[in-house]
């Protein structure tokens, strides 16, 4: 195969629900349709302008997808495909069409330490957006600004007030109740080598993100999305973090059939199966 059509490969995941192992993610190599992205040429063309803020140079551009859209000035998001919360503004970007860059930072890549990277961000976390002179953190926020930046009125983010603000709670439901519960089972069993983990307690942690993932699973059997029959940033707050509830193995769960259900149908949107659902790590 040549280097042009190794260039077009992208790799998807399909996400399914296994009734023995819960949900699987099965990565495939299949060839892309399309032209290579706008962003993939601006990037290669190698202009300083085009550089990331800093030193710190480009790794590999994910939005290999034939994208819509690029804004006048380049995206570029900071962090490691594998944290949930760099997961949602991906995710958040394929459902707009935005092209952007990707730069790892956090855990074993470093950098959010350093000077440059604690001036964008004084947190030294991920994800953090930089477009032109603009910087911002904080995931939910970052995906609110997309929609509205560059969303041009997309209904996954409505404008009507009742309806953006029944929107907005999820997003907030996930930092003020969903991460503190999902924190401890996630790192208990993805973060933690087999022979170190604490079962008992990692079961007493599920035991307690169960009662909290009820209150979506008893929601999800009066409606198809989190905020009634369209889907929303309410979806992908939500759901990103679904993942890795029904994806931790060697708990115990009650069953959760609507929540299931809704996962699996989040699972066909490419957004979730590219950025979501591979392997947890
Ligand atoms: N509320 C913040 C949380 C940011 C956060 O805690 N990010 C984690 C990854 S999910 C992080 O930076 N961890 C440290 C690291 O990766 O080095 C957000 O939603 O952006």
């Amino acid at each position: 195969m040549t280097g042009a059509m190794q260039s077009r490969i992208a790799r998807h995941a399909e996400f399914r629900y296994h009734p023995e192992g819960g949900f699987v993610a099965r990565m495939e190599r299949s060839e892309m349709r399309g032209h290579r992205p706008r962003i993939a040429r601006s990037l290669s063309s190698g202009g300083a302008s085009r550089r990331p803020v800093g030193s710190i140079q480009a790794t590999t551009p994910d939005n290999t997808a034939g994208r819509r859209f690029m804004p006048d000035t380049k995206l570029t998001i900071w962090g490691r495909a594998n944290s949930v919360n760099v997961q949602k503004v991906l995710w958040c970007c394929t459902e707009l069409g935005l092209a952007y860059e990707r730069i790892d930072a956090g855990m074993q890549y470093g950098k959010t330490r350093e000077a440059e990277y604690l001036a964008m961000n004084p947190n030294a976390r991920i994800p953090t957006l930089v477009e032109g002179d603009f910087v911002l953190w904080e995931s939910n926020s970052i995906m609110r600004y997309l929609c509205l930046a560059h969303g041009r009125g997309t209904p996954i983010y409505p404008e009507a007030p009742k309806q953006r603000a029944s929107v907005e709670r999820w997003l907030d439901w996930t930092l003020s109740t969903v991460q503190p519960v999902d924190r401890p089972v996630f790192w208990g069993i993805v973060r933690t080598a087999p022979a170190e983990r604490d079962m008992i307690q990692v079961q007493r942690d599920a035991d307690a993100a169960a009662e909290v993932w009820a209150i979506a699973d008893r929601l999800l059997a009066t409606r198809r999305f989190i905020e009634g029959e369209a889907f929303t940033l309410a979806d992908i707050a939500v759901g990103s973090y679904a993942r890795r509830w029904l994806g931790v193995e060697g708990i115990s769960r009650p069953a959760q059939p609507h929540l299931t259900r809704w996962l699996a149908e989040l699972g066909k949107r490419p957004g979730f199966a590219q950025f979501v659902a591979p392997p947890m790590s």
